[in-house]
């Protein structure tokens, strides 16, 4: 019997330590609320070691796909490191015509049904607006994130990331949040057998029509 329960001790330590990782990992659970205690799903959380060890991408092999089905884009929130390729399949017996302004990456596929040939890749850190030049009610937003250490807020504004121990400063994202709170970071350390928990608050502007607004004005003329 004493043996079992030692068993069970050794499994919970081992499953806490990721191979690829000299280091054990903890998990750090994230609340995140808005300016009136609301709380706020679709934010995404980053955490960047402070060692200046260069950390893996998560799947390189991996494709991430977000398909476009009723003219929506599924999901409307992607966070994904740096290096990852999006596909961008069409369900809908539409065309539709996928692009990006934005800095991070500009691209466009150009008026298509079905599943494109190519995946585009994301290779620079940011946030990357998506529309489509056919359905302007279309948007999405992909996350690119310098490490492998993200997870986006889903119901009641939580999420979890698990860490390997070291120091990290947070990063928050949310489509709505203004420049204060895109811009506040948070320092945390992971210590072995320490869970944490953090509360935070982003101030979320009352609408986000004006950042679609100048993406039509600047996409204008453009296509038609
Ligand atoms: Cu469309």
């Amino acid at each position: 019997m004493r043996m079992k329960a030692l068993w069970h001790i050794v499994i919970a330590v081992l499953a806490n330590c990721l191979p690829h990782f000299s280091a054990c990992a903890e998990i750090v659970n994230v609340t995140v609320t808005d300016q009136s205690g609301k709380p706020v799903n679709n934010a995404i959380v980053s955490a960047y070691s402070q060692s200046k060890q260069k950390l893996p991408l998560i799947n390189p092999e991996k494709t991430i796909i977000i398909d476009q089905i009723n003219k929506e884009f599924v999901q409307h929130v992607t966070p994904i490191q740096v290096g990852t390729a999006i596909n961008f399949p069409n369900h809908d017996q539409i065309r539709h015509h996928v692009y990006s302004l934005s800095p991070a990456k500009n691209f466009e596929i150009p008026l298509y049904k079905g599943i494109p040939v190519e995946p585009i890749a994301f290779e620079q850190e940011g946030v990357v607006v998506l529309g489509c030049n056919i359905h302007d009610k279309m948007s999405a937003y992909i996350v690119v994130i310098d490490s492998p250490f993200f997870a986006k807020t889903e119901d009641q504004g939580r999420a979890s990331l698990t860490l390997p121990t070291g120091e990290y400063e947070l990063h928050f994202w949310h489509r709505d949040a203004d420049e204060q709170s895109k811009n506040s970071k948070r320092l945390i350390k992971m210590t072995t057998g320490q869970a944490g928990n953090i509360s935070v608050e982003l101030n979320l502007k009352p609408s986000w029509s004006s950042e679609r607004a100048s993406l039509l004005i600047q996409n204008r003329g453009r296509y038609r």
